[in-house]
């Protein structure tokens, strides 16, 4: 799967994506990611991609020649699925967009800055606009990482334990229940003892019990939604 990110910030996210789990994606060849510097296409020597805003206003807006001209440029060589753009007026991303977006092969992803970028490239080259909850960032890269994490660890074969991602918090609506590991007394803090028991049906059911408390007392509206 290819993630293209586009970006006048390429630093804020190197780092984020090449560790961990995104970093043995791309080791083992099935998430490439790769970033774009938006700066590559701008419109004067001076490296200008943004300018003021018709009507008057504070901030800046990222103009539509080095945006179409990118995406043009990369969209001929890629052909993507969806071309998405990361706005805090964009539609709530959840697991579910998650795992549809881990289902496509080549996404790119337009890192939105400032005060966002010219309505005419979103009317005419986006086809989603994802905000990652309800509170400002100060540009659209962190949310680009977090999108492509929650994508990437989706990939058959990036986690090790391939079931392991259908146990996590939200993949069937139920937030995961309380873990534990050694030692079983710390400090006189016990492990549930069921959990020692060794009779994995009845762990199995005590842990969707835990899920569903969990999930009731914390987030109550996700289970309304079924
Ligand atoms: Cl995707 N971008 C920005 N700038 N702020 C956000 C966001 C995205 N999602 C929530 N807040």
């Amino acid at each position: 799967m290819n993630i293209h990110i586009l970006t006048v910030l390429p630093e804020l996210l190197e780092s984020p994506l090449n560790h961990s789990i995104m970093k043995r994606a791309q080791e083992k060849g099935l998430l490439q990611v790769e970033i774009f510097n938006l700066r590559k296409w701008a419109v004067n020597e001076y490296g200008q991609i943004d300018d003021y805003q018709y009507g008057g206003g504070a901030g800046m807006i990222m103009m539509c020649e080095p945006l179409s001209k990118a995406i043009n440029e990369l969209n001929n060589q890629h052909q993507y699925e969806e071309i998405i753009y990361t706005t805090p007026d964009g539609d709530l991303f959840d697991q579910k967009e998650a795992n549809t977006l881990s289902l496509k092969k080549n996404l790119l992803i337009i890192c939105g800055h400032y005060k966002g970028i010219d309505q005419r490239i979103r009317d005419h080259y986006i086809t989603k606009e994802i905000s990652i909850g309800n509170y400002v960032l100060s540009g659209g890269e962190l949310a680009a990482a977090i999108i492509t994490d929650a994508i990437g660890r989706l990939i058959p074969g990036v986690l090790n334990n391939e079931t392991s991602a259908l146990f996590d918090s939200f993949q069937d609506d139920l937030l995961a229940p309380p873990v534990y590991t050694r030692p079983a007394d710390f400090n006189g803090w016990q492990v549930p003892e069921i959990l020692l028991c060794g009779n994995q049906n009845k762990i199995d059911e005590w842990r969707h019990e835990q899920s569903v408390n969990r999930t009731q007392l914390k987030r109550p509206e996700l289970l309304k939604e079924n």
